[in-house]
């Protein structure tokens, strides 16, 4: 029915990875429409120039397409904002967007776009090319938000997809794959994904989150729909079989990274399961981002690392509880994210150094607070790679309300960067201290002198060194575990042997 409908999707970022856009693409293709994606990627500073020749190209390739979709953070709104505005302005189509800026961020979206998806988005966008195609232009589509005239048609949301193995394996047939770059669409490449992807491939197995941190995105999806705070997941068949189809188009790819929000809250059986099947048939050393220490087991991490696990990450955010509590509205204690770290300690022989997340620049913060991570980052058994994060205010969160609403910000700032950190003396103390273990006395006599907060020129000296360190250190933490090596040699084995030479 759908055979000579046409959308293309644009995906913007840094980063290719693209989970939402890719199961899109494949859900509509299996119900008959043509899909492309295209990934931008911008300037640096979160901009784009779509001048002259990719002015025309972009006009002449969308020129067939029945709508056009945008999917980014929010980090990425002034890029969104500039493609939409060409498109409104080239072509009479409908502009789409959805992801996570869409689903926080929908009413603000809608002054720019013409529909907001707020959530997932495989069925509602069907059901509106539908209506296009039906000619009956319904305005009735759950999760969509749809701009009419000076109104806004707010719709409710649908249930979230309940059986996730009814989806088609994400999209990765480059055939239809495009990079928009440096003002030129061109036709992706593998060599474009092994650039962007290195050797490390980002999935997710479960989808959802049992917290509701303030300064968090979840904090809007739960809003939104509770069952976000459920920890739904695809079958370990589902996901092995989908992940060796993704590793067959990328032969180079030796790690994998699962990023999801809570992957060890997966039930025990679950993890037994997907270890079992995960060694025998893929069989590459994996990392798992978002632990959180209060649902960390033993159990768990034992047959993870008998798996493959090398690397864990860990969100601690703050050492002080009054923070984490009152401000974060993270129920997590500071016992816990110890002995989380002394479990870590017990797999050192397997696991590179672990990965902690902490939260600076908190205008919420007092001496005794900023004493409290100092304390926890000497405390912390080592080694172990510190994550630092400037805090950001994302829109749809609490936090974010709460800084308007105590004129902190007056609006949100694509341009703020939550990984350039303010180089003071004390976010250069919290870096130190993860490699160098203090006195105590040092820590109160600093706290309280003046140069505390001073942002001096020779401080970025200092900070720059401890990039250097920290990121040739995170280099070795790979090439002096022996699950990765193994793995290198055995992908580079297999080029050699097949010629594979992208
Ligand atoms: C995996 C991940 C990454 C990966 C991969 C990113 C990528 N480009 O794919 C990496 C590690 C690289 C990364 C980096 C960053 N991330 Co990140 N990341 C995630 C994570 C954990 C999962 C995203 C995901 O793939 N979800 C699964 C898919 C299926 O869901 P989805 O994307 O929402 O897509 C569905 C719907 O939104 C909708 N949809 C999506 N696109 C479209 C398009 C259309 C047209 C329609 C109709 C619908 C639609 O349908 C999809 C399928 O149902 C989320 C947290 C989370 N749980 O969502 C954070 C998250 C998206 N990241 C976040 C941030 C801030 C970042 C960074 C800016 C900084 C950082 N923390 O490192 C960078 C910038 C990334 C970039 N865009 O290049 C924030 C975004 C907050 C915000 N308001 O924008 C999140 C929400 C984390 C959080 N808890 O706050 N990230
Ligand atoms: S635990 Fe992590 S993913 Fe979950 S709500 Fe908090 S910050 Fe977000």
């Amino acid at each position: 029915m759908h055979k000579k409908i046409q959308i293309t999707l644009f995906c913007i970022g840094s980063n290719f990875t693209c989970i939402g856009p890719r199961r899109i693409s494949a859900y509509l293709k299996s119900k008959g429409i043509r899909t492309r994606i295209v990934f931008v990627t911008g300037n640096s500073d979160y901009s784009i120039s779509l001048e002259g020749d990719c002015k025309k190209q972009l006009a002449d390739m969308l020129k067939k397409d029945i709508a056009v979709g945008i999917s980014f953070t929010s980090n990425y709104l002034k890029i969104a904002e500039a493609l939409t505005c060409f498109i409104k302005d080239a072509l009479p189509i409908p502009v789409i967007w959805g992801g996570v800026h869409a689903t926080v961020s929908p009413e603000e979206s809608l002054g720019i776009c013409d529909i907001a998806c707020l959530g997932e988005g495989e069925e509602p966008l069907l059901e509106f090319i539908d209506s296009l195609v039906n000619l009956n232009k319904s305005n009735q589509i759950r999760n969509l938000w749809i701009k009419s005239g000076d109104q806004i048609i707010k719709n409710s949301q649908r249930p979230l997809m309940d059986n996730l193995d009814e989806l088609p394996c994400q999209d990765y047939e480059i055939e239809n794959h495009f990079i928009l770059k440096k003002e030129k669409i061109r036709q992706l490449e593998i060599s474009d994904l092994k650039k962007n992807f290195g050797f490390s491939l980002t999935r997710m197995m479960t989808f959802g989150c049992p917290f509701r941190c303030a300064y968090c995105a979840n904090d809007r999806y739960q809003s939104l729909d509770m069952r976000y705070s459920q920890i739904r997941h695809y079958s370990v068949n589902y996901f092995i079989n989908e992940t060796k189809y993704i590793l067959n188009k990328l032969p180079f790819i030796s790690y994998l990274l699962f990023d999801d929000d809570a992957f060890l809250g997966l039930p025990q059986e679950v993890i037994q399961e997907f270890c079992e099947k995960y060694k025998k048939e893929i069989g590459l050393p994996f990392g798992i981002g978002g632990i959180k220490a209060e649902i960390l087991k033993k159990e768990k991490l034992y047959m993870l690392v008998d798996a493959g696990l090398i690397t864990v990450r860990m969100g601690i955010q703050s050492g002080s509880e009054r923070v984490n509590r009152q401000v974060f509205k993270r129920h997590f204690s500071k016992e816990k994210n110890i002995e989380a770290a002394k479990i870590f300690k017990l797999f050192k022989n397997k696991l590179r150094p672990p990965f902690y997340d902490i939260i600076l620049d908190n205008p919420w913060e007092n001496r005794a607070d900023k004493l409290a991570t100092l304390e926890l980052l000497r405390e912390l058994p080592r080694p172990y790679f510190l994550n630092v994060f400037s805090l950001s205010f994302f829109p749809g969160t609490e936090l974010y309300e709460r800084a308007l609403k105590e004129g902190l910000i007056n609006a949100y700032d694509p341009l703020k960067q939550y990984h350039k950190i303010r180089k003071n003396f004390l976010n250069l103390l919290m870096l130190y201290t993860s490699i160098l273990k203090f006195p105590r006395s040092f820590y109160r006599r600093f706290l309280d002198s003046k140069m505390i907060k001073e942002e001096k020129k020779e401080y970025v000296f200092f900070y720059y060194i401890y990039v250097f360190i920290n990121l040739f250190s995170r280099l070795l933490s790979y090439y002096t575990n022996y699950k990765f090596v193994l793995a290198k040699i055995r992908k580079i084995g297999k080029e050699i042997t097949y010629g594979i030479s992208d």
